[in-house]
This record gives structure tokens, C-alpha cells and sequence, in this order.
């Protein structure tokens, strides 16, 4: 389908610690964008349909093991594997609403001992760069009361506790558009603030080139 606003659509990235409701956000944000009439698809990542996708889902299931940065690597290789579809989605004018992107791929990673964040940045550079990334934060304890945490790999409080540190390090990085959101309040109202950060930065982008992550 041809563009015909000359705009493009908006990269938007929701992250944070597993729990923090992003699955749910990214949802009600679709859905409160196309029933205004705006052009909107979800992803996720891992996207666990894919040939390397099913690797990491066996891997994150324990149901295989995989050496630390031979994982790392397949996370990354999910994204890339998406990326001309981004692209595509993005130039025909289509606003990508995301759920986790390389801003988890490294905090997890990094939160494994004798990892750099610089070595853990280089396998996703390249890749589009979000115009906005929407980081819901959510302490540890407060995760830990909205039940258990799952089965999967990483699913434990101390883990969690050094994947927040790293995501914080992450948002140092004044070169991106991180917002942080209190994703302890309740669902609606979290949903607004997020779809009104959402919207002004869909009216930014205008058909400003899609640039690259970490270049
Ligand atoms: N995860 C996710 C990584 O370790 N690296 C990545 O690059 C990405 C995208 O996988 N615990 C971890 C974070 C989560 C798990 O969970 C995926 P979910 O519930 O499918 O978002």
C-alpha cells in the first residue's frame, strides 16, 4: 500500500524488568491507535515463530541449553532478521509499536558476570532506531507482588535486580528518547500517558530518515 501522507510511521519501544505490564500496554496502545484511524501493527522480541526465535524459546524454557553469548548473538539475529520488514512497515507510513527491542538483549546479557555493555551493544548496532522508547519502571519488590514470577530462564528476583541496574545505565544515553513511566499506577492511567508520549512523537516524525541504533 502507497503512502500518501508523506509521513512516515513511528518506531516506539516499550521496556523494563519482566512484569512491569508491557505486554498489556503494548495492546491498549494498538487499539487506542487504530480506533483513532492510525495506521499501527505490534511486534515482539523475542519473536519466538521464527526459525532462531524457536532456539531462544527452547533456551528461555530451560529446555536447552545455550553458552552465554552464543544466545546473546541470537537475540540479536532475531532482531535483524526483522529488520527489512521495519523498514517497510515504517516507510509505508505504518507506527511499530514494540515489545522489548536491544535495550533488553543487552540489560540481560550485562547482568550476567564478565559482560560489557560494550560488547553486549555491538551485535544490535545498526539496527532502526526507535523514536521513543517508553521504559515502565517498576521495582523489584513491587514485580515480585504481582505474583509469582514464571518458570522461564532470568525469572528471579536477583537477576531482575541486575537487569534494572543495566537498563539504568542504559538510559544514560541522552542520544535517545527514553521516557520513564511509573508503571505502578493503575492500567488506564499509565495507558494515557503513554499513548499521549506516543502521539506527539507520531506527529514529529514527519518523513525524518530512519536512523540507526547506537551509530
Ligand atoms: N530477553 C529478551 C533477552 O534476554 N534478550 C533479548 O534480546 C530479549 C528481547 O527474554 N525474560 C529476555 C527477557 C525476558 C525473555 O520474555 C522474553 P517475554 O515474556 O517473551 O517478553
Amino acid at each position: 500500500r502507497v503512502n500518501m501522507s508523506g509521513r512516515r510511521g513511528a518506531l516506539i519501544v516499550l521496556e523494563g524488568v519482566d512484569r512491569a505490564g508491557k505486554t498489556t500496554q503494548c495492546r491498549k496502545l494498538l487499539d487506542a491507535l487504530q480506533r483513532e484511524g492510525h495506521r499501527a501493527e505490534l511486534l515482539r522480541f523475542p519473536d519466538r515463530g521464527t526459525a532462531i526465535g524457536q532456539l531462544i524459546n527452547s533456551y528461555l524454557e530451560k529446555k536447552s541449553n545455550l553458552e552465554d553469548h552464543t544466545v546473546h548473538l541470537l537475540f540479536a539475529a532475531n532482531r535483524w532478521e526483522r529488520v527489512p520488514l521495519i523498514k517497510e512497515k515504517l516507510q509505508q507510513g505504518i507506527t511499530l509499536i514494540v515489545d522489548r527491542y536491544a535495550f533488553s538483549g543487552v540489560a540481560f546479557t550485562s547482568a550476567k558476570p564478565e559482560f560489557t555493555l560494550t560488547w553486549c551493544k555491538q551485535p544490535d548496532v545498526g539496527i532502526p532506531k526507535p523514536d521513543l522508547i517508553l521504559f515502565l519502571q517498576l521495582s523489584p519488590s513491587d514485580a515480585m507482588k504481582r505474583g509469582d514470577f514464571g518458570n522461564e530462564r532470568y525469572e528471579n528476583r536477583h537477576f531482575q535486580e541486575q537487569v534494572l541496574r543495566q537498563f539504568n545505565e542504559l538510559m544514560q544515553d541522552e542520544n535517545l528518547n527514553w521516557k520513564v513511566m511509573d508503571a505502578s499506577q493503575c492500567i488506564d492511567d499509565l495507558h494515557q500517558e503513554i499513548k499521549s508520549h506516543t502521539e506527539k512523537v507520531m506527529e514529529q516524525v514527519g518523513d525524518n530518515p530512519i536512523r540507526d541504533l547506537w551509530r
